[in-house]
């Protein structure tokens, strides 16, 4: 079957990496991308492009008549901090969009749907080392319960209407096409624009606090690989936990000092961000992932921190 693939948020830091990834594998034609502005630079006049707004209800029922997708990723959403700045937004778009998403899967029979979940939907009351699929989960964040409440709409709409909704819990991203957008773990993508370009950064989180993190050539890897994996191998319909790489502001900095020997790294007194990072695991069990359908990590932190500054390069 040929398939048609509809990209909801495909100008964020996942979307433009997706969009790309997924063109080369099925064809530009193929992939209908779409977000709320004109295309980002990197996936602009490189295939379909429709403007969408996940909250105008009609337009994206259009957008689904229009194109018959066979597959639907939503990743549309307001990331932990600005999720903090602006509560009832957050939870609006979070859910009202995953709800019409959802909705206009099953009414037009859309094979498959992929909807991102975030380690955001632990609390202080998880784990906080390797963090296990199933355990306590109180998050404090708009955005962690927003991702909590969306998986168990998920799993809802397979167990009642049968839709192959397929999701993960994404640690933290980086990637140096684009940029991630109001999140707690963004210091990590921005250290790397401050290396090359001034040669040092001021981290808003504290050199100590340890987060899950991952290379977004292995979380679009993973992605992929859970999209093609047999249904009936997939024992879970909420959000499969993906572990990545465990490391803190500190550890990343001397990473980066291996190759920018003159790296300076410092740290602001307090951000509001702190308190959302000392919530989240440390570190994740994605043994269900690599059970269900074969998943292993290839980048750790030497061989990341190397790809990234050596990429990042050609492009500021
Ligand atoms: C954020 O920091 O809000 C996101 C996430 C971990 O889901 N990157």
């Amino acid at each position: 079957m040929s398939e048609k693939i509809l990209i909801i948020g495909a100008n964020g830091q996942i979307g433009t990496e997706l969009v790309k990834a997924l063109r080369n594998i099925h064809g530009a034609e193929a992939v209908i991308a779409s977000d709320i502005k004109s295309p980002a630079y990197a996936i602009r006049n490189s295939g379909p492009y429709e403007i969408a707004n996940v909250l105008d209800r009609d337009n994206l029922h259009h957008i689904f008549e229009k194109h018959r997708p066979t597959q639907v990723y939503l990743l549309a959403a307001i990331l932990s901090a600005v999720g903090e700045q602006k509560p009832k937004v957050a939870w609006d778009l979070n859910m009202t969009g995953l709800l019409s998403v959802l909705d206009f899967a099953v009414e037009f029979k859309v094979a498959k749907v992929f909807w991102p979940s975030s380690i955001a939907v632990f609390g202080p009351h998880s784990p906080q080392h390797d963090t296990p699929q199933y355990c306590v989960m109180d998050p404090n964040t708009v955005y962690g319960f927003s991702k909590l409440a969306g998986e168990r709409w998920c799993e809802y709409y397979f167990e009642k209407y049968g839709l192959d909704v397929r999701s993960i819990r994404y640690p933290g991203l980086i990637g140096w096409r684009a940029n991630p957008g109001g999140g707690t773990t963004d210091y990590a993508v921005h250290i790397f624009h401050e290396a090359l370009k001034t040669g040092k950064y001021e981290s808003f989180l504290s050199a100590g606090t340890a987060l899950p993190m991952m290379y977004m050539d292995d979380a679009i890897r993973a992605t992929i690989t859970l999209m093609d994996a047999p249904a009936d191998t997939l024992s879970i319909r909420s959000s499969y936990n993906l572990g990545g790489i465990s490391f803190n502001p500190e550890q990343l900095a001397d990473e980066i000092k291996k190759h920018i020997p003159n790296f300076e790294m410092s740290y602001v007194d307090s951000d509001p961000r702190q308190a959302i990072a000392d919530s989240w695991p440390k570190s994740i069990d994605d043994s269900y992932a690599q059970k269900d359908w074969g998943w292993q990590l290839e980048f750790d932190l030497a061989k990341m921190t190397a790809d990234m500054l050596v990429n990042l390069k050609t492009i500021i």
